[in-house]
């Protein structure tokens, strides 16, 4: 039995890498496979070498996780990039990506990226924004396609894993990956004609990237969190909120006796950026919020 990973699904087109020998197949699935699971890119194969071209597929190992934007599966990262200019961050954006790659289980990498379009004053504005994310715990990278800054550490955040890029379109998402592997970011899905009239099809590749892969397809440009859970979970997915413990387990950290959390907003452990973010997720509103300093008002 040999062992490959999945780095190109077009089709019915299955590219299988075999690390072993270096080398790339055409994935065959066989009999039981074929006919119970869907291989996705991303997934981890066992079966045999049949010959110089072909790989036979007689299983698939479990899935860590299985994106649907783009159909990858076992995506270990997630490089969410946004920017303080051009476009204008929008953190309500950021944080929703943040919450629904941490519910889909891919950790987060967070990016600023065009920092050489920033002057004195933006600096300092992209310095807060940093210094608030870093805080909460989240891996944070200044980047710029353009002078290059930030480049090298982001190739080392991403090296021996599978990753995506997240964010809002114009941010520099296909600039990064260009800069960093030289080939381009597909824009999602391929459409194609056939017969029967137009249809669509999911295709995605894999980019060998420093022992590890970069998806062709980019992860989503912005979400609802509402969209992929319940309102009762998001609080769970705000790292920084999981420092407190409320009285009550089930606490959402609106106006609940004894609640930790809004004790540390009110306190400025915890960024009112942030806490309004999970406010406006939830669609919530608080009246302690506007006595809290710096922190009232939109
Ligand atoms: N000044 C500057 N421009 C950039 C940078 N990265 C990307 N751009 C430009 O921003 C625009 C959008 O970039 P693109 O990579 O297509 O963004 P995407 O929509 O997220 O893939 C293009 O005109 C890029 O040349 C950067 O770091 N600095
Ligand atoms: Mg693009
Ligand atoms: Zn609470």
């Amino acid at each position: 039995m040999s062992e490959g990973i999945v780095v190109e699904r077009a089709g019915q087109k299955i590219t299988v890498f075999v690390p072993e020998e270096g080398k790339h197949y055409r994935g065959v699935p066989l009999g039981k496979v074929r006919k119970r699971d869907k291989i996705f890119a991303g997934d981890v194969v066992e079966g045999r070498i049949v010959d110089n071209e072909t790989f036979a597929i007689e299983g698939i190992k479990d899935r860590k996780n299985l994106l649907i934007r783009p159909p990858i599966a076992n995506v270990d990262k997630v490089v969410i990039v946004s920017t303080i200019k051009n476009p204008p961050f929008q953190n309500y954006l950021l944080d929703n990506l943040l919450v629904v790659y941490d519910y889909l289980g891919v950790n987060p990498v967070v990016v600023f990226n065009k920092v050489d379009l920033l002057n004195e004053e933006e600096i300092k504005e992209l310095d807060k924004w940093v210094d608030i994310y870093r805080s909460a715990g989240y891996r944070v990278i200044p980047t710029s396609s353009e002078s290059g800054e930030g480049i090298e550490e982001l190739r080392e955040e991403l090296k021996g894993v599978v990753s995506i890029f997240a964010g809002a379109s114009g941010v520099g998402k296909s600039s990064l990956v260009r800069e960093l592997t030289g080939e381009d970011l597909k824009v999602g899905e391929v459409s194609s004609k056939t017969e029967r009239g137009k249809h669509t099809t999911r295709e995605v590749r894999l980019i060998p990237f420093e022992g590890g892969f970069i998806g062709d397809a980019p992860g989503f440009s912005r979400v609802e969190a509402l969209n992929f859970m319940d309102r009762e979970e998001v609080r769970l997915h705000f790292p920084e909120f999981l420092r407190y413990e409320c009285k009550f387990s089930d606490c959402l950290h609106l106006e609940e006796e004894g609640c930790e959390v809004r004790e540390a907003v009110i306190r400025g452990e915890i960024p009112c950026e942030r806490y309004k973010s999970y406010l406006k997720i939830i669609k919530a509103f608080v009246p302690w919020l506007s006595e809290v300093r710096n922190c009232s008002g939109d």
